[in-house]
């Protein structure tokens, strides 16, 4: 979901959202974005208020990946292993998401999760 909740008008109410990007999501302030293809998305707002002024675009990249796909470059393999499995192990992976059953905890199941994915068996 994108949001664009968080802007602000001095001294005004902001009036309308207009998103732009491709799909192009909804003109509200948190339109949702379900079921895309994997991939990097980049979506600008802009925000407008009651007097007419619009605020700076402002812009964001969306990347949908595959939760197995550590690194998100849209393949399995033993990169994304080696990850989880340094995860597991309390070593920085550089801000990665490796808690692939997102129970919050980095452990053998997710490793196997992983693993199973790099082989082409889950
Ligand atoms: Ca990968
Ligand atoms: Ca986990």
């Amino acid at each position: 979901m994108l949001d664009g909740g968080g802007s602000e008008a001095y001294g005004t109410t902001i009036s309308s959202y207009v998103w732009t990007g491709a799909p192009d999501p909804d003109d509200v302030a948190t339109p949702a974005l379900l079921g895309l293809p994997l991939g990097v998305y980049e979506f600008t707002l802009v925000v407008t208020d009651s007097e007419a002024h619009a605020g700076a675009p402002d812009t964001v990249t969306i990347f949908v990946k595959r939760p197995s796909d550590i690194n998100g470059d849209q393949a399995f393999n033993a990169v994304d292993v080696q990850l989880v499995i340094n995860a597991a192990l309390g070593l920085d992976i550089g801000g990665l998401d490796a808690d692939v059953d997102g129970n919050a905890d980095v452990n053998a199941v997710d490793v196997q999760t992983v693993t199973n994915a790099a082989l082409g068996v889950g």
